[in-house]
């Protein structure tokens, strides 16, 4: 990996994938996205890894698309180089993973934080959709999914101005978990993480898929699609252990089988 720093087991069960092209203020070319994909691929693979975190430096977590990449493509070139559909592919990630998040957190650096299932921010994390200023618009989920993080009325005028939010908005309105002093950004992840794994981690899966249903399906095929994830719990061995150690007043164990 190039533009990546990879670590499977950062702490017990957590990986750490930090984006590294700092100079560029982890500017998304062609291949980080790939490789963050890949990596990610990799961890899913990896049944000692339970959660992962992503994130970058104090500076920016990922100041949006490479532009200077960018500059000179036709419409052909970016169909076919296909970044915001390799962003969709790291979305359908299938472990919780967790965006620790600091500095500028813009363009497809703002959608790719939004793949992530949380986000712990840094008091220093700015997060914007600028693209309207390069004369192009968000290609990566940032009309969509913006809008559903935070409202219309909040993602219109991002989306229009360009303007940035500050990490104490992005908070306000739903779009970060937890905002810390930026020494601690990194340590509250590993604080979160280390909570989610314990848990089980089939459970877990099955719960992201759940709650991720709730933005892609009407209300009642959502209820259906928890219900059967619900019923499938109970064929594994994790529920048999979280319940048989809740009456024998012990912790459970979790194996994810
Ligand atoms: N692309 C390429 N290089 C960048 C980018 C970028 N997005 N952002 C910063 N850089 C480079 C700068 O060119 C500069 O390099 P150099 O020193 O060689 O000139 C270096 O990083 C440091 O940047 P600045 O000197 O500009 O630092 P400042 O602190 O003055 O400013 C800003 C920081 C405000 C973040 C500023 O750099 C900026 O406005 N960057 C561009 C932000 C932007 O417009 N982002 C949106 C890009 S378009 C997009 O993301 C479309 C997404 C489509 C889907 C993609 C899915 C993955």
């Amino acid at each position: 990996m190039e533009f990546l720093l990879v670590t499977p087991q950062s702490r017990p069960g957590v990986a750490l994938i930090q984006l590294n092209r700092p100079k560029e203020l982890n500017a998304l070319n062609g291949q980080l996205v790939g490789e963050i994909r890949d990596a990610l691929q990799a961890l899913d693979a990896d049944e000692a890894v339970r959660v992962v975190i992503l994130t970058g430096n104090e500076r920016a977590f990922a100041a949006g698309a490479d532009i200077k990449e960018m500059a000179g493509k036709t419409a052909v070139d970016m169909f076919l180089d296909d970044r915001a559909g390799t962003l969709e592919q790291i979305r359908r990630f299938r472990k919780p993973l967790i965006g620790a998040v600091s500095g500028f957190v813009l363009g497809g650096g703002c959608e790719l934080a939004m793949t992530c299932d949380m986000l712990i921010a840094s008091e220093t994390a700015q997060f914007g959709q600028p693209e309207i200023r390069l004369g192009i618009i968000p290609g990566g989920g940032g009309t969509q999914r913006l809008t559903r993080a935070v409202g219309k009325a909040r993602a219109m005028e991002m989306v229009l101005t360009g303007e940035f939010i500050s990490a104490r908005e992005a908070h306000r309105v739903g779009l970060v978990t937890r905002v810390v002093p930026v020494g601690q950004y990194l340590e509250e992840a590993y604080r979160l993480a280390a909570r989610i794994a314990a848990m089980s981690p089939v459970a877990a899966r099955l719960a992201k898929e759940a709650v991720n249903r709730a933005f892609e399906t009407p209300l009642e095929e959502g209820l259906q699609f928890e219900r059967k994830n619900f019923y499938l719990a109970f064929a594994s061995e994790d529920q048999k252990e979280g319940m048989a150690a809740f009456v024998e007043k012990r912790k459970p164990a979790f194996k994810g089988r």
